[in-house]
């Protein structure tokens, strides 16, 4: 008998929420950076700079999100205000924002265009909303400044459509008297579950994990079942190795649902810099990273910024189109739509060939503490197979711990391969392996796998 039965039993109660849910099926999404450092060519700007330096005059919006979706993209989140305070809409509780810049003499609302161009393009809109703030005299002063804060939430929650996220950043530095603010995170989960109870709120909130580093490096184990408070009384922190195993989670006081989400920028920097524009991330390292990341059960948000001009620069457009254009082609030929699935255990309710759609309507599971799971899949004729898909339906929470992949061809092995969590989803890749046979080994689970869908490309 399965020694861990009851308390892997207790794990697999923590299952995402809807917007939880909806935000990994979104898979990947871009991010804009974009403020007055585009025109200082800076990374962080101190607060100092004055709004006539910002006139992004072929501002298009239509452009960011037409390459966006080139790439594959969901979605599009966009600096409404950066550590430097300026602000890309007119808002009512500062001077500092694009009213007194030239840009449309100062009538223009960059984040209304950019939400009216993912509407208009069908994708979906969030912001970032730097709580660090160094141009707002009120940073550093307690409630003074959260209430200016919230005043801005409430104008970006509020006036701009229905926002798939909030994304927080956790930098938290001198404001221009000096002082650092002291957050009131409940406070500000408080106005997005009010007026967006639909977004998720990212990073420094309850929702979405940031992966730890912004170099679109991912882990070998990614687990969205997280430990976030051990018993000892110690936090997990966002860059550790493990978030997750069950040596983790039993030291646990608190655990939680909170999936990965991989941001990493096209280019070095987060904003645009003229001397970057040959150093764009190579096809091959961004491939590399979506296949690790949205196959790697995180989600992926890259960043793409404008230029001078408010426009993406021709070498970033000619980046997104080549790396939709891998992940098309890697998808566009199913192999095993036709092959024949069958597994030990299968009650005929649940079964195996429920994984061949890749829906959450059906999916294949086993009987509660029957955590292993052999699932074989025999193709009508030979294929070369150059990518495995593995999802489990995650509503049912994360249970995968271990599975290998046997490619056979007339009898003979000819590859092997390991691997650890699946969650979400698994992207394999492999060497092209002419294969007439998969054997699909789920090793370990907590309390019996629940498999949405198998694929091979
Ligand atoms: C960090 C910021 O300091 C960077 O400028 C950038 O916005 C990145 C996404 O988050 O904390």
């Amino acid at each position: 008998m399965y020694k861990n039965f009851e308390i892997d039993k207790e794990y697999i109660k923590t299952t995402p929420s809807e917007r939880q849910l909806k935000i990994q099926q979104m898979e990947f999404y871009g991010f804009v950076h974009f403020t007055v450092n585009t025109f200082t060519d800076k990374e962080w700007g101190d607060g100092t700079e004055s709004p006539l330096i910002f006139n992004p005059e072929k501002l298009d919006c239509n452009q960011w999100v037409d390459a966006c979706k080139k790439a594959g993209m969901t979605g599009l989140i966009i600096t409404a205000k950066h550590h430097d305070g300026f602000c890309l809409w007119p808002s009512k509780f500062t001077d500092h924002s694009v009213k007194n810049s030239p840009y449309k003499n100062g009538k223009g609302d960059i984040v209304r265009e950019c939400a009216e161009a993912c509407k208009k393009g069908g994708i979906k809109f969030g912001v970032y909303l730097s709580p660090w703030d160094r141009n707002c005299a009120l940073y550093g002063q307690g409630k003074a400044y959260d209430d200016y804060y919230c005043n801005q939430l409430t104008e970006l929650l509020s006036d701009y459509g229905e926002l798939f996220s909030v994304w927080f950043d956790g930098a938290c530095g001198e404001g221009p008297n000096g002082k650092r603010q002291v957050y009131d995170w409940d406070r500000y989960y408080d106005t997005v579950r009010r007026l967006q109870p639909d977004a998720c709120i990212s990073i420094m909130g309850p929702d979405v994990r940031w992966c730890g580093n912004e170099a679109g490096n991912t882990r070998k184990s990614e687990w969205s079942v997280v430990a976030s408070v051990l018993s000892d009384g110690s936090v997990i922190d966002d860059t550790d190795e493990d978030h997750g195993s069950r040596e983790i989670l039993q030291k646990a006081d608190k655990i939680l649902w909170r999936a990965a989400e991989v941001d990493t920028s096209i280019r070095p920097g987060w904003f645009y810099h003229k001397n970057e524009d040959r150093r764009v991330r190579s096809l091959k390292k961004l491939t590399d990273i979506y296949f690790r990341s949205v196959g790697g059960n995180c989600t992926l948000l890259l960043n793409i910024p404008p230029d001078k001009n408010g426009l993406f620069h021709e070498n970033d457009i000619k980046r997104l189109e080549e790396l939709g254009e891998v992940i098309k082609n890697s998808f566009s030929t199913c192999l095993s739509g036709n092959a024949l699935f069958t597994a030990d255990g299968d009650d005929g309710i649940n079964t195996i060939e429920n994984v061949k759609e890749d829906s959450y309507d059906k999916y294949y599971t086993k009987k509660e503490g029957d955590n292993t799971a052999v699932i074989t899949v025999r193709f009508p004729e030979a294929k070369k197979i150059r990518m495995a898909v593995i999802k489990e339906d995650i509503r049912f929470s994360q249970r995968i711990e271990g599975f290998t992949l046997e490619f056979y061809h007339k009898g003979k092995e000819k590859a092997v391969i390991n691997g650890t969590t699946v969650g979400y989803k698994r992207l394999i890749r492999l060497r092209p392996t002419v294969t007439d046979t998969v054997i699909i080994r789920i090793t370990d689970s907590r309390v019996c796998p629940v498999i949405s869908h198998i694929a091979f490309y």
